[in-house]
């Protein structure tokens, strides 16, 4: 291979296309080349496997993608574009890799008075843009932890981010619309494409009761970070629903159907996106019928400096900056502590303010480790509510969602 074709060669100059021309030859089978596979002819050592626009993400999956972000680089405030999950349960649709919003519309209709059909540039200019820095997290994030294992993407930390998304309010639009009387639940439909490929197969439809849907941070975004949507985040529009699991936060959207009942589309109903309704044993087999939805997403925390395995010189270990984020579905988290001697003191850390509601909240503090050795920084957030994360992996279920146990990190004091 010539030293003019590299992996970002790949992604700058369009891919498949170019490395036909430098090869001189077809890629046969070029159609089963799964999304984000980088081929060998072109990749850099160790890096056969990335993700077009994105920065160091671990890819747990490539059909569909799925790809998390080691704590470490989720250090900024506001989670860049690159650096921000992707949680795909089919294929990405063609019209959000063109990139142009033509011919696509967003309905909306069901239990309301009056059926909506806006274009992107009906849907900008007819309602207020607000951007607001908002949480999405995957229900799944920590499932790695769970035991007995459970199936799924083995999320550990990283499927979580808070970009500026920025958009118009669900709200806004419902009130357009006119809800009836008899409107009790939301419920999307996407462009994306079953991993089937059959097209009267819906990848994913779930929806919210009308009181999320009306609440003031519930967006129809167009933009994150000040710029269009990517493919990989929902291009043209998605629903950002913070405080709720991500998956009600449906991509590639192009319809809102308002229900007399509780929605009931793809992944709404059995097993998925449910928590049983008590507390099981590791290992139960649960009826689906004793499964109930997740709404709001527990009080969780990240440490994102340093990062975990990191050998520090003594002088640096008595004053060791240590920071992440801390958030919670119910609202405002009111403190976080840390441990640094596997939970015998905790210390509070400061704590910033949120930017506005479902933002996260950076939590920070100097530690003092008293000389050589290995040791575990432990991270513990508390919400308005009074929940705290626990110590332990909580509550065994047959999805492995929701398991906001502490985040702890590795630091060696050496010589
Ligand atoms: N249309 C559609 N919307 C979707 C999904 C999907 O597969 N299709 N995945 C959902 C899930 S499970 C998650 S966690 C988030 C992930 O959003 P992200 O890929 O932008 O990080 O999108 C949600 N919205
Ligand atoms: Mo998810």
């Amino acid at each position: 291979m010539s030293d003019s074709i590299s992996r970002r060669g790949f992604l700058k100059d369009g891919g498949l296309g170019a490395l036909a021309l430098a090869l001189g030859v077809e890629i046969r089978f070029a159609e089963w080349i799964p999304e984000g596979l980088v081929p060998l002819a072109y990749a850099d050592e160790g890096e056969a496997f990335v993700l077009q626009g994105k920065d160091g993400l671990k890819v747990l999956g490539d059909r569909p993608v799925n790809a998390e972000t080691p704590p470490h680089l989720l250090d900024d405030e506001v989670t860049p574009t690159s650096r921000l999950f992707v949680r795909n349960n089919g294929l990405v649709p063609d019209l959000a890799r063109d990139g142009t919003a033509d011919g696509w519309t967003l309905t909306v209709d069901g239990e309301v008075e009056k059926k909506l059909v806006l274009t992107l540039d009906e849907l900008k200019a007819k309602f207020r843009h607000h951007t607001l820095h908002l949480v999405l997290e995957c229900a799944g994030n920590g499932r790695s932890g769970f035991f007995p294992p459970v199936a799924g993407n083995q999320w550990t930390y990283g499927a979580v981010g808070c970009p500026l998304w920025t958009g118009v309010r669900l709200k806004d639009v419902l009130r357009a619309a006119g809800l009836k009387r008899t409107a009790v639940y939301t419920g999307y439909y996407g462009h994306d494409r079953h991993l089937s490929e059959d097209p009267e197969k819906v990848v994913i439809s779930r929806g919210t009761p009308i009181a999320k849907a009306l609440d003031d941070h519930t967006l129809l975004a167009f933009a994150m970070n000040g710029a269009p949507l990517t493919a990989a985040h929902g291009f043209p529009l998605r629903l950002v629903v913070p405080g709720y699991p991500a998956s009600a936060s449906g991509k590639w959207l192009k319809r809102i159907w308002i229900r007399d009942r509780v929605h009931d589309g793809a992944k709404m109903t059995g097993m998925s996106y449910r928590m049983p309704g008590h507390p099981v044993s590791p290992g139960t087999v649960v009826d689906p019928s004793q499964m109930e939805i997740i709404e709001t997403m527990p009080v969780k925390s990240l440490v994102t400096y340093p990062r975990s395995g990191l050998t520090v010189g003594e002088r640096e270990g008595r004053a060791l900056a240590v920071r992440g984020f801390a958030w919670s579905g119910a609202g405002k988290v009111s403190r976080v502590d840390v441990s640094f001697d596997f939970g015998r003191r905790w210390r509070q850390a400061r704590l910033k303010p949120a930017r506005n509601r479902y933002g996260w909240q950076r939590w920070e503090t100097t530690l003092d480790l008293p000389g050589k050795g290995y040791y575990e920084i432990w991270a513990r957030a508390q919400d308005r509510t009074g929940e705290m994360q626990p110590m332990v992996v909580p509550g065994w279920n047959p999805e492995g969602y929701l398991n906001n146990a502490m985040p702890r990190i590795s630091v060696t004091v050496g010589a």
